[in-house]
């Protein structure tokens, strides 16, 4: 059933009134809303009904979205010519309470968010150009929250990236098999197993102390950089997972999406492999903007950060499979299993070219 998003949208300090409200965006977690409003000169919104299975402390992951909106519009304000409206995400508060969130009767929350007008937004990256624009503006994303005062971030999904940790519930959803799928899927958990030690290189250099932990967006897909008319990077979206992390995990989220030549729903995995001038591209932006910030460890394996993110990805469709589609919204029944194989064969296809990735790293840091 269609919430009434009428009375919800009249619950925000917003501008405008109401005329309709659609459900927009290719999202996996939250219910998302484009609310049009009537008068021509009026911001339309984007209303989100948040999904608080996958993010169980609603109030803490607002004061993160808080937080760090407020910095980066400081840091974005101070850009000559920038358009704060469009640049960085804008939190409506809520009428009575001021909060950046609303309780509806049924126990569900509710954030709006000024809509960033005449943007475009990509699920893969078909030009150098837009490849490019997306990995300056990550790096600048990382760059800008460096400096956050005060305390560090909460973590709005623990071990959100911490490949132990998912291997861990991968195997304790095999042992449960709860939707009694697992005799159909031994050839992809053997793709999963053979692979597990290689992948934990990121954890275990993080507990040396080799790599530092910094502030990271952690879910830098592709279409959470919207892009304006002339297609120039505009506005990072999606930040309920920024929170401290490693900078490969950016990185290689961005080029498994950007990266792929087919979607990441494809049927077809014969089309899937990835563009290495699409990521020659992306690390060209993005260093241009975190060079001198990353130390000789985080540079040596950032060719190898779109290996572990795809992997994790990997494991995470194929968990969310067995355990009977709990996580991931999706369209048919195997969607999940689907989701699974694609990313092996992006990961696979990644394989056969580490090296040229590596030589491409080299070359730019020179
Ligand atoms: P999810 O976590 O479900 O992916 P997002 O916050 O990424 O949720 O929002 C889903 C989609 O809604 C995005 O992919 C984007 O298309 C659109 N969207 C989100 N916020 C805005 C905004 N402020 N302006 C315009 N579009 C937005
Ligand atoms: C989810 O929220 P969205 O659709 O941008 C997921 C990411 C996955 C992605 C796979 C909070 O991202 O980790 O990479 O789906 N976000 C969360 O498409 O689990
Ligand atoms: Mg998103």
């Amino acid at each position: 059933m269609t919430p009434d998003l009428k009375k919800i949208y009249g619950c925000f300090r917003a501008d405008g009134t109401y005329l309709s409200g659609q459900l927009f965006g290719p999202g996996h977690i939250h219910d998302t809303y484009r609310i049009i409003t009537a008068e021509e000169q009026c911001d339309d919104y984007i209303l989100q009904r948040l999904n608080h299975h996958v993010f169980k402390d609603i109030p803490m992951l607002q004061e993160n979205m808080e937080r760090v909106t407020a910095h980066l519009r400081k840091k974005i304000s101070a850009i000559e010519g920038s358009d704060i409206r469009r640049e960085c995400l804008t939190l409506i508060p809520e009428k009575s309470t001021g909060r950046s969130w609303y309780t509806d009767e049924n126990g569900d929350f509710w954030r709006m968010f000024i809509f960033i007008s005449d943007h475009k937004s990509y699920e893969r990256v078909d030009s150098h150009h837009k490849a490019y624009e997306g990995g300056r503006m990550i790096g600048r994303f990382q760059a800008m929250l460096a400096d956050l005062p005060g305390d560090p971030l909460h973590e709005t999904i623990p071990d959100f990236h911490n490949i132990v940790k998912r291997l861990e519930t991968f195997h304790r959803v095999i042992q449960k098999d709860p939707a009694g799928r697992v005799s159909s899927v031994r050839a992809e958990i053997d793709e999963i197993t053979s692979r597990e030690e290689e992948m934990k290189i990121i954890v275990r250099l993080g507990e040396k102390g080799k790599i530092p932990m910094r502030i990271t967006h952690n879910d830098t897909k592709f279409n959470n950089i919207l892009f304006d008319s002339n297609d120039r990077a505009l506005c990072i979206i999606d930040l309920d997972t920024v929170m401290p992390g490693y900078v490969h995990y950016d990185f290689g989220d961005a080029i498994r999406t950007g990266s792929n030549t087919a979607d990441e729903d494809s049927p077809d995995i014969s089309e899937v492999s990835m563009d290495i001038g699409i990521y020659e591209a992306y690390a060209r932006g993005y260093l241009s903007e975190m060079t001198g910030t990353l130390n000789d460890t985080e540079k040596e394996y950032l060719a190898f950060a779109p290996r572990l993110l795809t992997y994790i990805m990997a494991t995470r469709f194929l968990t969310d499979y067995i355990d009977g589609d709990k996580y991931y919204k999706i369209k048919y029944p195997q969607h999940n299993l689907q989701r699974n194989k694609v990313q092996i064969a992006l990961l696979k296809s990644m394989e056969a070219q580490h090296e040229k990735m590596e030589l491409i790293i080299k070359n730019i840091i020179g």
